[in-house]
């Protein structure tokens, strides 16, 4: 686990470039499942918003086949989006999942990975 969703909004630099920030939050808290939620994101380089043309949150679990789960973010505001989803609830008991932010940039024609959340959820 390297985001405590719990505590607050979770920060990555991808692929070790310091300028580029990728936040990541979940609301509200606690992060339960089978409730609707509203991931965020906000994408940041050298201080200011990266436009994306698109946005997702892909919901996995380690180590665990599960559904696919892909939440597609609007832009809320400058270098912000959001979008609403679910994460079920995994029969087997466990609750850390992964989340893969991609997001498209404007004149490329596909989406990229750009960072990758591990939390886990409240039971
Ligand atoms: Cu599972």
């Amino acid at each position: 686990m390297d985001c405590q969703i719990d505590s607050g909004p979770c920060s990555r630099a991808p692929g070790g470039d310091p300028l580029t920030r990728i936040i990541f939050d979940i609301k509200p808290k606690p992060v339960v499942p089978m409730k609707r939620l509203r991931f965020s994101v906000t994408a940041m380089h050298g201080g200011k918003a990266i436009e994306a043309t698109h946005v997702s949150v892909s919901l996995s679990m380690p180590g665990m086949y599960m559904m696919e789960n892909n939440i597609p973010l609007r832009r809320v505001s400058d270098g912000r989006y959001e979008g609403e989803g679910v994460i079920v609830r995994c029969t087997s008991g466990r609750r850390v999942w992964r989340a893969d932010i991609s997001l498209r940039r404007p004149g490329e024609d596909r989406s990229g990975p750009v960072a990758s959340f591990h939390f886990r959820v409240a039971p």
